[in-house]
This record gives C-alpha cells, sequence and structure tokens, in this order.
C-alpha cells in the first residue's frame, strides 16, 4: 500500500479519536468472530488445594463478618473479575459450626452444590432447607437468603458448598440490586419440606400452580438424583457423549429452575470413555464422585471427588470414567437458549 494513504488513513483515524470515534473496518473480523473466541481459559481446582485456605480463612474472619466466607474460584484469564466464565461467578463458601450467614437479598440469582459436611440450612424466602452433600439449591432472584450451622443430632461440622452465581452477567446488563435483611435470621414463615412436599413429587396443589420464572423447588436433593441416574445407566443406552445425564427442571414449566442458570447431573458409567462434543455455554462442573479425566480442547485434566473445573465455550469437552463417576454442572443455557444462540456440537469418533 502506497506511504501516503496508510499516514493518511492514520491521520484520519487519529482525528476520529478525539471525537470518540473508531473505524469498524479495522476490527470487524474480532467483533464478528467466524466462531466464539472466549477470552478465558479451560481450568481445573483441586479441592485438596482450596480446603486448606478455605479453613485458613475460617479462623481469620468469621461468616458473620465476612457476610459470605467465601474464595472465588476466578479464571486464570480473568483475574479481578471474580469470573469463572464470562457470565457466571463461582466460589466455595465455608460455614463453621455455629455460625450464621446474615440474611439479605439481591437480584443475582445463586444455586449452592453442596461439596461436604452435614447440619447447616440455608432458608430462602421463609422455608428452611438442610443441606446435604450432594443437594442442588436454588437461590432465585431477589429472594431473601441465610445460611447458618446449627449441626444436627448434637453432632456439628464445618459445611462447604461451591457457590453458582450470574454476578458477571448482571454486571454486563447493569442490572444489580442488594439489600440487607433487618433480622440477622430470617423468620421461618413454614415448616422444612413444605416447598418439596408441594411441587417436589411430580405433583402440584390444585389451587396454586401458577408457573412462575423461578421453581418452587428450591433443594432437589441428591438421594433422588442419584437413584435417578443409577435406575437409567441399568435399563437404557448410555449416550456416547454425556453418559446418563439429567437436567434439573422447574416442575411447572419443564424449564431451568431460574431463569439465567441451568444445570445437570451426569453418571459416567465404569469404563466409559466419551466422545468430543461442544457447546456456546461455557460450562462450570464439580465432581461429586468418583475420578476420572476430562479433556478440553488440547488439554487433559485428572479430576478427583470435590474438584471443580471449568469449561469454554465452543471447547470440545470429551470425559473419561475408569470407575463410576458423577458429576454435577452449571451454566448460562437457558439465557442462551432464551435468545435463539445456543449451538452445540456432537462430533464423531
Ligand atoms: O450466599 O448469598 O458466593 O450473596 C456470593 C454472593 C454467595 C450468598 C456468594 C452471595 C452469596
Amino acid at each position: 500500500m502506497h506511504n501516503d494513504l496508510i499516514a493518511a488513513r492514520q491521520s484520519l483515524y487519529d482525528d476520529m479519536q478525539q471525537l470518540h470515534l473508531a473505524p469498524l473496518w479495522a476490527s470487524l473480523h474480532t467483533l464478528v468472530p467466524k466462531e466464539p473466541t472466549p477470552p478465558y481459559v479451560p481450568a481445573l481446582w483441586r479441592y485438596e488445594d482450596i480446603l486448606p485456605h478455605l479453613h485458613r480463612a475460617g479462623e481469620l474472619i468469621s461468616a458473620e463478618e465476612a457476610v459470605r466466607r467465601v474464595l472465588v474460584l476466578e479464571n486464570p484469564a480473568l483475574p479481578g473479575r471474580a469470573s469463572i466464565t464470562q457470565s457466571l461467578y463461582a466460589g466455595l463458601q465455608l460455614i463453621l459450626p455455629g455460625e450464621v450467614a446474615p440474611a439479605h437479598r439481591h437480584t443475582q440469582a445463586a444455586l449452592r452444590f453442596i461439596v461436604s459436611g452435614r447440619g447447616a440450612y440455608t432458608a430462602v424466602d421463609g422455608e428452611r432447607t438442610i443441606m446435604h452433600p450432594g443437594d442442588f439449591i436454588i437461590t432465585p432472584s431477589w429472594t431473601w437468603h441465610d445460611h447458618g450451622n446449627p449441626g444436627i443430632d448434637g453432632h456439628t461440622e464445618p459445611v462447604v458448598w461451591l457457590d453458582g452465581l450470574d454476578i458477571p452477567m448482571l454486571r454486563f446488563f447493569d442490572a444489580g440490586f442488594a439489600e440487607n435483611g433487618e433480622e440477622t435470621i430470617q423468620h421461618v414463615a413454614r415448616p422444612e419440606g413444605q416447598s418439596y412436599a408441594a411441587y417436589g413429587n411430580n405433583m402440584a396443589p390444585v389451587k396454586q400452580q401458577h408457573a412462575t420464572l423461578n421453581s418452587p423447588v428450591f433443594n432437589y436433593p441428591y438421594a433422588r438424583t442419584r437413584e435417578a441416574l443409577e435406575t437409567l445407566r441399568r435399563t437404557q443406552a448410555v449416550d456416547a457423549w454425556h453418559g446418563v445425564k439429567l437436567r434439573y427442571i422447574n416442575p411447572l414449566t419443564g424449564g431451568s429452575p431460574m431463569p439465567t442458570i441451568g444445570a445437570c447431573m451426569q453418571l459416567l458409567p465404569k469404563g466409559f470413555r466419551g466422545q468430543r462434543h461442544r457447546s456456546t455455554d461455557g460450562t462450570v462442573y464439580n465432581v461429586v464422585e468418583g475420578s476420572g479425566s476430562v479433556t478440553i480442547a488440547n488439554t487433559r485434566f485428572s479430576f478427583v471427588p470435590h474438584d471443580t473445573f471449568v469449561v469454554p465455550s465452543w471447547a470440545t469437552v470429551a470425559f473419561d470414567a475408569p470407575e463410576d463417576v458423577v458429576l454435577f454442572s452449571f451454566s448460562d443455557r437457558p439465557v442462551q437458549q432464551a435468545m435463539g444462540l445456543l449451538r452445540e456440537a456432537f462430533l464423531p469418533d
């Protein structure tokens, strides 16, 4: 290209910049890429590495002072952003015996996936639920919530869970609001188990079945999920990509339990060697049972129970399970589906 033309163009760009104008043609290919080019990377966090730091935090700050005592799992390529993918946040929360995490609410939606320990509860809009390892619990947008660890049957132990929130998504939309409760521990308005009795048994109250954006079930107990996966692995063909995989639903709609985050549980039977697949929803996994490995793009990660890993948008993923493996996962899939953007591909052998 003629030097004069190069100089003239540069001069135009410099003058434009004063007016906060930019030439589209210089960046069109990155603005509208042929396929996703996520700025974040595959990563795995070993529970064994995190736990000592979580307990050190437990010695240095109370749950009440911290409000939420959480170690945030930051994507290595997004430091300081409290993001594990571009849209999602993940963190490991610890609550020690006798502690309370005070009541508040915010427009950010949360899920809890219980990793370890018994005897803690979470309360959501007036109802408590005891958390058991493997339970999937939702705290929908703008619901009051507090957590406590009084122990169970006279026994107390630390309780750890994985928090998944849509914090980066709400930051993108500038739609975040929050407020603290007047009381540290919210008033219990309904007995434990009421919402599950009303909506968790493939039935719904005859006079109140209007569907809402959020599931009326707020604890999906692991015992039921595990039993379903076990029955299916014995009675149906195992999917070559997913093993046996179920998604959590809002029983009144069949859609995801919350509008911004979808979640699944899958069982990979011993000896499973999964084929590669990919999708546009970057996904966070937590290992519930079993050891194995996952290959994300060209990197292989070995995992053991309680480890967490993230698969970026459009990165290929394939699992290897030398023993029975159970994986929990969550992503922004319902948002992409609502916008007609979700794409996935199942690659042949
Ligand atoms: O438990 O309410 O990990 O508000 C981040 C923000 C947990 C919670 C987090 C929160 C919470």
